[in-house]
């Protein structure tokens, strides 16, 4: 009888989430699906909440000379349950907003929580992730007007901090695989726009590619990708996606058709919700499932 009991109780505890992550609907009205290349299951409930009894990843925080700026430079980086210098691992590096900073991803789109979730399930590949600082110049603090002249272009210079120096330093410092097959680059916003604009020009460096909520600091694809057969044979995976009612979407939607039309393989998701932190908390969601594969 006991035994009965404890059985209905698993199968009700177990069905209903199996169902959520199912359902058909889900896609449709959860999630306003619309995307090729792939299905996209939303989120389930709870997936970036702290969960208890499960092993944890760490979060350290590191430097590195810059020869880009001239100074020293600051990054985060989260490595995943077990980590162990004995193995060898893949990298992302995820990029922050205009108004934020290498510790923006940490601070509100629980990223911790999100990828120790995953891990629990297996569902991601080992992975180490690097929260770099994007604005590449001496203070890259986002205090005064973040919208300056300066600190904008400060998101461009980090495309030579970022191959010259970072990727450098955490190839030697941790133990990675150091090449495309084993690199990812993502981001929000104006790091959407960095991944486009820096993962496309270097697909020598980043074979793995994430836009979430692309800013117009966004290069037109036509510029990024002048082989689109080339392109489209370096690239593992190409992923973009946007809150549906985010005022930026144009920027995400025309990159989308734009690789329609060079017919580059990608993924386009558009999400529930506007330029909110929810919005990249369920791109790394889906993203770092489908790297490193
Ligand atoms: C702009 C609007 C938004 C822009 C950048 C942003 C450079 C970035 C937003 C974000 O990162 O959240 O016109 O120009």
């Amino acid at each position: 009888m006991k035994k009965l009991f404890t059985l209905v109780v698993l199968i009700t505890l177990l069905v209903p989430s199996m169902s959520y992550a199912a359902s058909p609907t889900q896609n449709i009205s959860g999630a306003a699906a619309a995307f090729s290349g792939g299905t996209v299951i939303p989120a389930p409930q709870g997936y970036d909440a702290y969960r208890h009894n499960i092993p944890r990843g760490n979060v350290q925080q590191i430097s590195y000379y810059s020869t880009t700026v001239g100074k020293t430079r600051n990054a985060m980086v989260y490595t995943p349950p077990g980590y162990t210098t004995s193995k060898t691992y893949n990298v992302l590096y995820l990029l922050h907003g205009i108004g934020g900073d290498q510790y923006e991803w940490l601070n509100q789109m629980n990223p911790r929580n999100i990828l120790d979730n995953l891990y629990a399930d297996n569902k991601l590949e080992p992975m180490i992730v690097v929260f770099p600082n994007g604005r590449a110049m001496q203070d890259d603090r986002p205090i005064g007007d973040i919208f300056a002249p300066d600190k904008v272009a400060a998101f461009e210079t980090f495309e030579f901090d970022l191959i010259n120096d970072l990727v450098p330093y955490i190839d030697t410092h941790f133990p990675v695989y150091a090449n495309a097959q084993h690199r990812a680059l993502a981001g929000l916003s104006m790091g959407g726009g960095q991944s486009l604009n820096f993962g496309l020009k270097h697909l020598d460096k980043f074979s793995w590619i994430g836009a979430f909520s692309s800013a117009p600091n966004t290069k037109p694809a036509s510029q990024l990708i002048t082989n689109p057969s080339q392109t489209a044979s370096q690239l593992n995976l190409l992923w973009l996606s946007c809150g549906a009612s985010d005022n930026l979407l144009s920027v995400s939607q025309n990159f989308h058709n734009s690789l329609n039309s060079m017919n580059i393989p990608h993924m386009w998701y558009l999400d529930v919700g506007g330029h909110e932190g929810k919005v990249w908390s369920s791109g790394l969601y889906q993203f770092s499932q489908r790297i490193f594969k």
